[in-house]
């Protein structure tokens, strides 16, 4: 073989090599929090997962879990050093154990009229959420999920027909408008939004440190269809709520920062992944370091029936932060 032929055929194998491994089919997307403007000077850099996925040469296709806005390293090693200090004051006796913290939770459903279709979801659906998230923090035994110290419990619901704030995604005039008027409570109350944000995103959340610098702008912002029994197959079973009150409670992306050493998600028992992974791709290994890839994390990007935990670290992650920002 000439080494001309070699050459060619060494480049034909590694195109058809990429266009395997490329996947077709994205369906996850969300925005991960607005942030809030008075911390703008401390977060120079944000990147949408929009501009990851694009410089990777991926495609969209129908749903993306959640624009969320990763924070860049810099700010990220000032919260956790902070948290670092927090945690190593605390004596092990202060640490919430599981179910010991319950969080109340105010649903705002955003609607431009009558009807499911329309936005106006049930009260049921709304209570089916409460027991997705009860089920999900409190972790199915046998799986390895952690029990954490969070349950939920509903204590109010507003309905608003307004077609902004029906289709207000994140970081909108529109976004602000909703939540300045309807958000209730402190740091330590969830107010979860369901709307119709369009741009595929299923939602978007903020972050518990960016809590004292936009208090109105605190909480979850899910596509309303995504609740339980809605109509946004396959991620209709609750799970983008789950997803985002993982944020509100301090959690980060399980593919944030990529295969990298130091800047992850900042939880050692998450193997690394160097991207969100969609579907459900079984066996995915896409880190050298030790570790299938943690598709079945609610953390990560993949279908609703596909994860089903949180793990202990995540769970202490939550629970430290959840207490040093919202009190809870
Ligand atoms: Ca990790
Ligand atoms: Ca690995
Ligand atoms: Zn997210």
């Amino acid at each position: 073989m000439t080494r001309k032929l070699f050459v060619s055929l060494s480049l034909l194998c590694m195109a058809l090599l990429l266009t395997v491994a490329t996947p077709s089919l994205f369906k996850r997307a969300h925005a991960e929090s607005a942030r809030p403007t008075g911390d703008k000077a401390a977060i120079p850099t944000v990147k949408s997962l929009d501009a990851q996925k694009t410089a990777k040469g991926e495609t969209r296709s129908q749903r993306d879990r959640c624009a969320t806005r990763d924070l860049d390293e810099t700010t990220a090693s000032v919260y956790e050093s902070a948290l670092n200090d927090f945690n190593n004051k605390r004596s092990p006796g202060q640490i919430r154990k599981s179910g010991e913290v319950t969080i109340p939770v105010y649903f705002h459903v955003i609607n431009k009229g009558a009807g499911v279709s329309n936005g106006d979801i049930s009260d049921k659906m709304l209570r089916a959420q409460i027991n997705v998230l009860n089920a999900a923090y409190a972790g199915a035994t046998g799986t390895g999920a952690a029990n954490t110290p969070f349950r939920f419990e509903l204590v109010g619901v507003t309905r608003t027909t307004n077609l902004a704030w029906f289709n207000a995604g994140p970081d909108t005039a529109a976004e602000r408008e909703m939540k300045t008027a309807l958000h209730t409570g402190g740091a330590d109350t969830l107010n979860f939004y369901t709307n119709n944000a369009g741009g595929y995103l299923l939602g978007w959340a903020t972050f518990p440190f960016w809590y004292a610098g936009d208090p109105a702008m605190d909480g979850v912002v899910c596509l309303y269809s995504s609740l339980p029994g809605g109509t946004e197959v396959p991620y209709n079973e609750g799970d983008t709520g789950t997803h985002e009150v993982g944020h509100w409670l301090g959690l980060f992306h399980t593919f944030q920062g990529g295969c990298a050493a130091i800047y992850n998600d900042f939880v050692a028992d998450t193997p690394s992944e160097r991207s969100p992974a969609f579907n459900c791709p079984a066996g995915r290994d896409s880190c050298p370091k030790t570790g299938v890839d943690p598709i079945e994390n609610f953390m990560d990007y993949t279908d609703d029936p596909c994860m089903y935990r949180f793990t202990g670290g995540q769970s202490a992650r939550m629970e430290a932060l959840s207490l040093q920002y919202r009190g809870l």
